[in-house]
């Protein structure tokens, strides 16, 4: 016990000191307010990270599973210095939907039946779980305010699990969800249940949204989606997004490339390959345009940014054989033709200006609506990655609360 202390007030110790380092030094865009916080969690991160390295180096493990472990603990001392009395309003189970964990939320009022929400968390396809601290809350906080039930789903992850093993865990956990026996048995009306994600969970809540939407055979459908900065594509890493934010903290080009990768199963030591958008010059000029950034954003995001178009050694003109995930929309929504987008439900889509994901979400905000499908196109422009999940003490972020707030009004509204 007394290592693990001492590991967490090194940490601390390092991450104060490089937090008061680059706020003298390398400062944030300045739309972004709690700066020195935003500091101090990155490098609360990265120093996680490090050691997690560190201890793979030593043999004793993946670093991402090092990680979270050591997140874990960091949470749960949290935890328990902010644990307040459960007012008992909410029933909270883990059970299985179709094998697949999931943890179930329940307002234990009266009366008839309610909104259902299946919840999507991120985490780059690697790390999260429905227990985690901020994800735990949100769905306790989402399940409150909206007296909805929240189903979290617990898929499995990288380096265990790759695609499309998360996608198949979401989409049973989704089809188990919608089928009217268990709405009854949880007292969900069939025709308000949501399915909603952040970051990786945005993409595969995407991506379960078409593939039920599709399908005949399910008597019981979403009727909205809401997705939270998604992950859309993986053809272009030079968008205006991407470049403008390439080196933000929280969530920079080279880490959202490597959760690609690995998601996808690929070398990755291909990275700066893909850095260069070399791994879509062979990809047909009609799915690219499904992602043309030159046509779907508005001037003001366009800005000065050029296309990025690369070719690449003898191997990347092979790539899409080596790694045919990139082309798979279950893996990237966005590349989903317009037939399919236009029967997909009513759309929230959260967007941050300061994140390398803002284009993603923009463009299938315009395709959607191109497609028919009502959109709420929600932008912030004094956000970051991962700002949604930050609402609660000691990382509570002005601009999460208002996300998060806006959020809970719009499903109160739309749902
Ligand atoms: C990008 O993020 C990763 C993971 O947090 C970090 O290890 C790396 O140093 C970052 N790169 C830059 C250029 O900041
Ligand atoms: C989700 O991510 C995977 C892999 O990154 C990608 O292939 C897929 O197209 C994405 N799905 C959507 C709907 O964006
Ligand atoms: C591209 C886009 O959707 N931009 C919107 C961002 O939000 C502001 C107001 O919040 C809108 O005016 C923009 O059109």
């Amino acid at each position: 016990m007394w290592l693990l202390s001492a590991v967490i007030a090194a940490s601390l110790a390092a991450s104060l000191a490089a937090a008061v380092r680059f706020c003298l030094y390398k400062p944030l865009p300045a739309a972004i307010r709690q700066q020195w916080k935003l500091w101090l969690l990155d490098d609360m991160i990265k120093t996680v990270i490090r050691l997690a390295r560190a201890m793979e180096w030593l043999g004793l493990g993946h670093h991402i599973t090092a990680s979270r472990r050591t997140s874990k603990r960091l949470e749960g001392t949290v935890k328990k210095l902010t644990a307040g009395p459960d007012a008992g309003y909410l029933a909270v189970s883990d059970v299985a939907f179709d094998g697949v964990p999931v943890r179930i939320y329940q307002p234990q009022t009266e009366g008839q039946l309610r909104r259902g929400l299946l919840y999507i968390h991120g985490g780059g396809w690697a790390y999260g779980s429905p227990r985690d601290g901020a994800y735990d809350q949100g769905s306790r906080k989402m399940s409150k305010e909206l007296d909805m039930v929240v189903v979290s789903v617990d898929y499995r992850l990288y380096p265990e699990s790759r695609f499309p093993t998360p996608y198949l865990d979401c989409l049973a956990a989704a089809k188990h969800f919608l089928s009217p026996e268990v709405l009854a048995e949880y007292g969900v009306d069939p025709q308000r249940v949501a399915v909603s994600g952040d970051s990786a969970g945005g993409n595969l809540s995407a991506a379960i949204a078409q593939e039920i939407a599709m399908d005949d055979s399910m008597r019981v459908k979403f009727s909205v989606q809401a997705l939270i900065y998604p992950v859309l594509q993986a053809l272009d890493f030079n968008t205006p997004s991407y470049q403008q934010n390439r080196d933000m903290v929280i969530l920079n080009r080279s880490a959202m490339v490597q959760f690609w990768l690995q998601y996808l199963g690929a070398d990755l030591s291909l990275k700066s390959h893909f850095f260069a958008n070399q791994h879509s010059s062979n990809v047909a000029p009609e799915l690219m345009a499904r992602l043309d950034w030159t046509a779907l954003l508005r001037p003001k995001h366009r800005n000065d940014y050029l296309p990025v178009r690369g070719e690449g050694p003898r191997r990347m003109e092979r790539i899409l054989d080596e790694v045919p995930g990139l082309l798979d929309v279950r893996a990237a929504p966005l590349l989903a033709g317009p037939e399919v987008l236009a029967k997909c439900p009513r759309a929230y889509i959260m967007t941050c200006e300061h994140d390398v994901l803002r284009d993603d979400g923009l463009m299938y905000a315009r395709r959607l609506n191109e497609a028919g499908v009502p959109v709420t196109a929600e932008n912030y422009s004094d956000g970051f990655h991962a700002c949604f999940s930050l609402t609660m003490w000691p990382f509570a972020f002005d601009v999460g609360v208002r996300a998060f707030a806006d959020y809970v009004r719009w499903l109160r509204d739309n749902l």
